[in-house]
């Protein structure tokens, strides 16, 4: 019987020397089965520091004295920026860079020093966080999903589901598989979309596989900071029909460096269709009882957001006929708004994000083909924007009687949720929105008509200070011939004003209420810049011009202006 026993805890222990060999011989394997040994060990060189022990979920510290650190940018020797053009123009941020930082580490705690002194209840909503990505970099993936698991607290995270949308990127299949089924186990999982979904389909197969209280997306290129869970949570606990954004903190695409974002925006819209930031309005500020309270903004950019899960398949979901990327964003802020919840940015929640200038991924849709954006938007513009949608038309008049696909499900769930129109959100949501043909006293092109030039941006983009510039006139078919002037007595377009500068310069640049941009438009068929009463001229002006202030003279033809419709 003692030999017998003897025997049994040497064949244990045989075993588990057995097995603690083979786990490292693993290890060692993962490195060198992946290209070139030693790159793959600098860049996992942390790893190990960053691993959570499933069982206490212990966090660990976050790499000490590694490039990165601290969210500090990343500078690369000579030799490691051998080739960065290619890589950049590739991947549109310096994925050498991230490959230097550890996939765990610290960055600054950017919130407002109040949030840290808020204390959240226990009992918060459970959450699945879900993040879809195509085409995305190990590192900056991985650092995605260390960040979520290391900063949420574990009784808030039920499980973080990557979705991928058939990436073409080799170490990303089996081996990213092999990895966080060694790592985190059952807590992360790993969907393969079936065929290329797109990110907005993407993200409706990812939340459908959710189970989770909460549905939170993310891009694969995030760092959540610490705290960033409990406020949305909080608020949704509060108000279920609540959809929260965190504040987007930025990771520089050129350097990986973090830096905090202020706040003070919402977000807004072109009438294209495209996303913008707008001013946080005193309207809104003066709601506030603290300055970390959660505001409401009328749009979103679209890539980090809470949701009660339920309640997003409530209102619809994502609209699954819409392709790879864009429209979505803004399609979800007004149906939310317009059909009984709100949006609301969460100021002490913060995630930082690397904004690209480009896309890792083809941007060509089966149906959409080369402009996704464009179908996709004329999708929410059917559906959501009532007559406004003649404002998107205005911009995309080539789009006016093409194919946007089958809409009816979607304005189903207008009729089911009994929702507000579009012209309820922007007077009770976005009030400050200039409506380019509404409430105005004349619009459309701005004509000499003897010299057949009218004002026109000439293309330029219309984030910064634009001259005032003429163009042949085009018979009201070009947006960039579409100008308003407003009852305040502007003469602008949808974000910017004319408004001098020097004696007899113009420019258009953002709108406010001072006098330097008040104009009147004459019965005598002048444009009087009121606080200099000099008058738009267009003497010796030619196609791409700026037009010019000059002294007023009534009879003089380069003085004179007709607005394609004047307000009765
Ligand atoms: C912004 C949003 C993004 C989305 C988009 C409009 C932020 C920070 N990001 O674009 O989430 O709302 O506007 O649609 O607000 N992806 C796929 N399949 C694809 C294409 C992309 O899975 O076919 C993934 C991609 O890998 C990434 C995510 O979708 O993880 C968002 O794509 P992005 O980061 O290129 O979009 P971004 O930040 O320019
Ligand atoms: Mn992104």
């Amino acid at each position: 019987i003692y030999r017998r026993g003897r025997n049994k805890y040497i064949f244990v222990a045989f075993i588990i020397l057995t097995v603690v060999y083979f786990s490292h011989k693993t290890d060692n394997n993962l490195v060198s089965s992946f290209g070139n040994a030693t790159e793959r060990q600098k860049r996992d060189v942390n790893v190990k520091r960053a691993r959570i022990n499933r069982e206490t979920y212990t966090i660990p510290e976050p790499c000490v004295g590694c490039p990165g650190e601290n969210g500090q940018s990343v500078s690369l020797t000579a030799e490691e920026s051998k080739g960065l053009d290619e890589v950049m123009k590739k991947e549109f941020f310096n994925l050498r860079a991230s490959d230097k930082i550890s996939l765990w580490r610290s960055i600054p705690d950017t919130r407002d020093g109040l949030c840290k002194s808020i204390s959240y209840p226990l009992d918060l909503p459970s959450t699945s966080v879900v993040i879809v990505f195509k085409n995305e970099r190990w590192s900056p993936v991985l650092r995605t999903v260390y960040s979520v698991l290391n900063r949420s607290p574990k009784h808030l995270l039920k499980e973080v589901i990557l979705v991928d949308d058939q990436s073409d990127i080799e170490e990303m299949g089996q081996r990213l598989d092999d990895y966080c089924e060694e790592h985190f186990g059952e807590l992360v999982r790993i969907l393969r979309a079936p065929t290329r979904l797109g990110l907005i389909k993407a993200k409706n197969y990812g939340a459908r596989n959710a189970t989770g209280d909460v549905v939170v997306f993310l891009d694969a290129h995030c760092e959540a900071n610490t705290g960033w869970l409990e406020p949305l949570l909080y608020r949704i606990k509060q108000k279920r029909s609540a959809i929260l954004c965190p504040s987007i903190d930025m990771v520089g695409e050129q350097n990986m460096g973090y830096s905090g974002t202020g706040f003070g925006s919402v977000g807004g819209f072109w009438w294209s269709l495209h996303f913008n930031w707008a001013p946080i309005s005193q309207r809104i500020l003066s709601a506030q009882k603290t300055r970390v309270d959660p505001y409401p903004s009328p749009t979103m950019a679209g890539g980090l957001l809470a949701a009660d899960r339920k309640y997003f398949f409530e209102i619809g979901g994502y609209d699954d006929d819409m392709e790879v990327w864009g429209g979505e964003n803004l399609e979800l802020s007004f149906r939310v708004w317009m059909c009984g919840g709100s949006l609301e940015f969460v100021p002490c929640s913060r995630v930082g994000h690397i904004f690209r200038p480009g896309h890792p991924y083809n941007m060509t849709g089966e149906k959409g083909k080369g402009d996704v954006h464009g179908r996709n938007s004329m999708r929410l513009a059917e559906v959501w924007m009532d007559d406004y949608k003649r404002l998107y038309y205005l911009h995309r008049r080539e789009l006016l009687g093409k194919d946007f696909g089958d809409v009816e499900d979607r304005r189903a769930i207008r009729t089911r949720l009994n929702c507000h129109s579009f012209k309820w959100f922007l007077d009770n949501v976005f009030p400050e929105k200039f409506i380019l043909d509404e409430n105005v006293l004349a619009h459309g092109e701005l004509r000499n008509p003897t010299a057949r030039l009218c004002l026109d941006t000439l293309g330029k983009d219309e984030k910064g200070s634009i001259p005032v510039s003429v163009f042949q006139c085009q018979n009201g078919m070009s947006a960039n011939q579409f100008y308003s002037l407003s009852k305040d007595n502007q003469l602008r377009r949808e974000e910017t004003c004319a408004v001098s500068v020097g004696s007899e310069s113009l420019i258009m640049s953002s709108c406010n209420l001072s006098n330097l941009q008040h104009w009147t438009h004459e019965k005598n068929g002048t444009l009087v810049h009121y606080p200099s009463n000099l008058c738009l001229d267009v003497e010796g002006v030619a196609n791409t011009e700026q037009v010019k202030l000059k002294p007023c003279e009534p009879n003089k033809l380069s003085q004179q202006w007709l607005f394609e419709h004047y307000a009765k």
